[in-house]
């Protein structure tokens, strides 16, 4: 079913300076506003080059206007693009000329993500689908944007769909017996239940573990690098950004607030902060600096302890204490030591549990790289990754317990059908929600008010 809604227009490139920019309007009405503009009858999928005039006939622009006929647009409603030339000023004026004239027809300006809610709401694409649009423009690495294109065709959505499929099957299968509760341990052994359920359960997890990679390459991992001062952490972050992002001295205490940069592994961004060295000073700047660093700790996704090969002292073992204590429980943490360069050369590097590096040098650099994607479980390809969002593994997440739930139901002797139909009916739930088959309402709307207005 279309919904016929009221037409809404937006600026659909980036605001600022261009040679081209693009206002797209969309919703009923659009061919009676596209006449008043134009005074002109537009065929579908045709591009005019056009005058647009003022209320007073003064030429505002010379534009490339086309026309898509409902269903067959983005949106899946009636849609005019207007290709103008890219002055924000000048965009301005077409945006405030297409307001007055589509006034009659209630025109209004979208809402952030409201072209793609309604190419939702109208079947043209599904909830992961219009996400992955979101991310594709978001995409910040190559293989991000590849991610994000396949999950735009579909194939994130063809998987999941693929499960339902197969969890569809199992329930019919159980529904039609429960008429037959003498039959029920029988059925669950002929129909082989078990062992498809756990086949389901096999796909679910190995798409979660794809879905995870998704999720690393659209948001990046927060990489924090934190140890007393002067042990080399800013000389880290520059060698690791491949640039002087931070300013580098042998004075203790010169790093002062967070500095933090965006680098990519092997296509993975990580989102580097450098921090202020953790230490006990009276200096009223150094202070608010070091509680900055001890925030950052705390809401790491992957942390360094960076400790200096001269010296490995008490403090830096009491202090090495607390970070591991501060830190995240759940988050991976290396320990680091920096500065191997000023070692004597048959010093042996005995402790395994510690990644050595010089940062001046770049000794040990490469694989320490390698460190940081293996604790965050980078899986090391990028083929077949889709781009994925916490809210997919949350979906996941819960309809992996509701497998496992029906999973221990099955174990049971004395097996409730009903309840096992009812925990594949919420692991079914739980995959619907992905693609937006089934969708708490309020949830809709907190999706698409994250995208912006244009899309
Ligand atoms: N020899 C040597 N010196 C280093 C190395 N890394 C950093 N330094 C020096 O150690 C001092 C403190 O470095 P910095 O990066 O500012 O440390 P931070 O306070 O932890 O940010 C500077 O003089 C650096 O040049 C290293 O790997 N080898
Ligand atoms: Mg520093």
């Amino acid at each position: 079913m279309m919904t016929r809604k009221l037409p809404i227009i937006a600026l659909a490139t980036a605001p600022g300076k261009s040679g081209v920019g693009v206002i797209r309007l969309s919703g009923a009405d659009i061919p009676a506003i596209a006449h008043a503009l134009f005074k002109k009858a537009f065929k579908p999928r045709q591009a005019s080059l056009l005058t647009l005039r003022d209320g007073n006939g003064l030429a505002i622009d010379q534009l490339l206007a086309i026309y898509f006929a409902a269903p067959a647009s983005f949106t899946g409603e009636d849609v005019l693009e207007l290709q103008c030339h890219g002055g924000p000023q000048l965009l301005e004026l077409v945006m405030r000329r297409c307001l007055e004239v589509g006034k009659d027809w209630g025109l209004v300006i979208a809402q952030p993500g409201e072209f793609s809610l309604r190419a939702y709401l109208n079947n043209k694409i599904d909830l992961a689908q219009a996400e992955a649009i979101a991310d594709l423009i978001d995409a910040q690495s190559e293989a991000a944007v590849r991610g994000a294109a396949k999950s735009l065709q579909g194939a994130f959505s063809d998987d999941i769909n693929t499960l339902i499929e197969e969890i569809t099957q199992l329930r019919i299968l159980v529904e039609s017996t429960l008429d037959f509760p003498e039959e029920e341990i029988e059925f669950l052994e002929s129909a082989q239940a078990k062992e498809r359920l756990s086949a389901v359960l096999a796909s679910l997890r190995s798409l979660r573990q794809g879905a995870k990679q998704g999720k690393i390459l659209r948001d990046g991992i927060v990489l924090v690098l934190a140890g007393a001062p002067n042990v080399g952490k800013s000389s880290l972050l520059n060698r690791l950004a491949g640039d002087e992002v931070a300013i580098v001295t042998p004075i203790a205490g010169t790093t002062r607030d967070r500095v933090k940069e965006t680098i990519c592994i092997d296509g993975v961004p990580l989102h580097v902060i450098d921090t202020a060295g953790l230490r006990e000073t009276s200096d009223e700047v150094e202070i608010r600096g070091i509680e900055r660093s001890w925030d950052s700790i705390r809401s790491a996704d992957l942390l360094i302890f960076l400790q200096d090969s001269s010296d490995i002292s008490k403090e830096t073992t009491d202090l090495r204490e607390r970070v591991l204590k501060e830190a995240p429980a759940t988050i991976p943490i290396l320990e680091v030591v920096n500065k191997v360069d000023l070692l004597p050369p048959n010093k042996s590097l005995i402790d395994k549990e510690v990644l050595y590096i010089s940062a001046k040098t770049g000794v040990g650099i490469d694989d320490l790289k390698q460190k940081i994607l293996e604790a965050v479980g980078w899986g090391g390809s990028q083929e077949g990754v889709l781009i994925a969002r916490s809210r997919h593994l949350d979906c996941l997440d819960r309809a992996a317990e509701h497998l496992i739930n029906s999973e221990k139901l099955a174990e049971d002797g004395n097996i409730s059908l009903e309840l096992f139909a009812e925990e594949l009916r919420l692991a079914q739930d739980q995959l619907g929600q992905i693609t937006g088959k089934l969708l708490p309402d309020d949830l809709l709307g907190k999706i698409f008010s994250q995208f912006c207005i244009g899309k």
